[in-house]
């Protein structure tokens, strides 16, 4: 048996691990640098044909898209091409888990789950999209954890192991559009998570979802309030909960101790009655959206990053009397000039930093600034997370 894995970030490397662990012959490959692996991981040279009648089985990482010329061979050469998340289902199928997924919300209530099983006393963990790789619950040396597993659209690319007691969608808008050329294979994506449910597993939807997933509204579903997002997230982690047996008692409980994660609309410091605010995990338009509604008026907005594709022009209407000014940076910013221009004063940024400062000079009393960028971190971050503290420390130096 030999697998090639493609993409040597956190899931391609512990696929690599996980599968010689198994005995099982790996050929890697990544476009970028190589990291540190077992030295008996064969490397696949960049630009060389790969063979592939020597090869069983492809695990492909979630960034790498179909129309990578590797991910592309191998799906015209007929092997078995499948995603790390559908690896490590195939070795999962026999815990208690929940697969969460949806544009956005899902880590705040991937989290949420497992906070809740751990208040209700049941052993829990948040693993996968959220940053832990789901093939390291294979060899976890913890087996009895129920698992609340954040799902992208990318992990669900190519499943099909039933494996899950109850899964969700939450909301569905605008995201990822450099890899699905329309909202309906973006949707198509997210409505895979129906294949990895057991037999008589609840899938809980938002009803927005019906004109693009309409085939899965004749199934065992329960739909979400959809009038507040915070309703629509407790919901959906309450009946997720409720299938291992914890009380309403138990989750009232366990609402009022959980912490909404950093990087979401997160209160940085107020300093000469100018309040910062960091929202790095605004990664699409609808995030962005959602964050000026939260904060109304007076707002400075920083924005832009890696380039998605999207059409900036939907937040001209939600701009109108809440945004002062806005701030650009990153490989995006020209393109969001062109398409929000006249709607307000706007300052092309380059940086971070740059952005940051210049917001803090224009800002007057009682206005907010606001990071929330619309947009990945890739160009110029490690991630969101990274982002949003780097925000922070600059914010607290000011
Ligand atoms: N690479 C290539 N060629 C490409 C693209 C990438 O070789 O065309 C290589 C890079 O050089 C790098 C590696 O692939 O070495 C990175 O792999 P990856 O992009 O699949 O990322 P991982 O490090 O494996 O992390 C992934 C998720 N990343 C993405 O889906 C982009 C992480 O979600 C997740 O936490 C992790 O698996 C564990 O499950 C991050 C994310 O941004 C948080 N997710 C997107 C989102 O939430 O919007 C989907």
């Amino acid at each position: 048996m030999k697998t090639l894995v493609i993409g040597l970030g956190l899931s391609g490397t512990s696929v690599c691990r996980f599968l010689l662990q198994k005995g099982i012959e790996v050929i890697a490959y990544d476009d970028g640098e190589i990291p540190p692996l077992e030295k008996d991981i064969a490397i696949h040279p960049k630009g060389a044909a790969f063979d592939w009648q020597s090869c069983d089985q492809v695990v492909v990482s979630p960034g790498i898209s179909p129309s990578h010329p590797l991910y592309d061979g191998a799906l015209k050469s007929g092997v078995e091409v499948i995603s790390e998340v559908e690896l490590a289902f195939r070795y999962l199928s026999h815990r208690k888990m929940v697969g969460i997924t949806g544009t956005n919300g899902k880590s705040t209530v991937t989290l949420l789950v497992a906070h809740l099983l751990q208040e209700a006393g049941l052993k829990a963990r948040a693993v996968g999209n959220i940053g832990e790789a789901l093939i390291n619950e294979v060899l976890h040396p913890d087996q009895t954890a129920i698992l609340s597993i954040e799902l992208s659209s990318f992990q669900l690319e190519r499943v099909q192991t039933k494996s899950l007691m109850g899964g969700v969608i939450l909301n569905l808008t605008p995201d990822h559009l450099d890899r699905y050329p329309t909202m309906e294979s973006y949707a198509e994506a997210k409505g895979k998570i129906s294949t990895l449910l057991h037999p008589q597993a609840p899938l809980l939807l938002n009803r927005h979802l019906q004109p693009y997933l309409p085939h899965l509204f004749q199934g065992n579903i329960q739909l979400l309030p959809n009038e507040d997002r915070e309703q629509e997230n407790i919901s959906a982690a309450r009946t997720l909960v409720k299938l291992f047996g914890v009380s309403d008692q138990a989750i009232e409980k366990g609402l009022k101790t959980f912490q909404k994660p950093p990087h979401r609309i997160e209160f940085v410091r107020e300093k000469e009655g100018i309040t910062y605010f960091n929202d790095s995990k605004s990664t699409n338009l609808d995030s962005t959206i959602h964050a000026l509604l939260t904060l109304k008026q007076n707002i400075l907005l920083i924005a832009g990053g890696l380039d998605k594709g999207f059409n900036f022009s939907p937040w001209k209407e939600f701009f109108h009397n809440r945004v002062k000014s806005l701030f650009l940076i990153g490989q995006a910013a020209h393109r969001m000039e062109k398409e929000l221009q006249s709607c307000v004063p706007i300052y092309q940024c380059g940086t971070l930093k740059e952005a940051l400062l210049l917001a803090k000079t224009l800002a007057k009393k009682g206005d907010q600034v606001l990071l929330s960028p619309g947009c990945s971190s890739y160009d110029q971050f490690q991630n969101y997370a990274d982002r949003g503290n780097q925000f922070k420390a600059l914010v607290n130096s000011l």
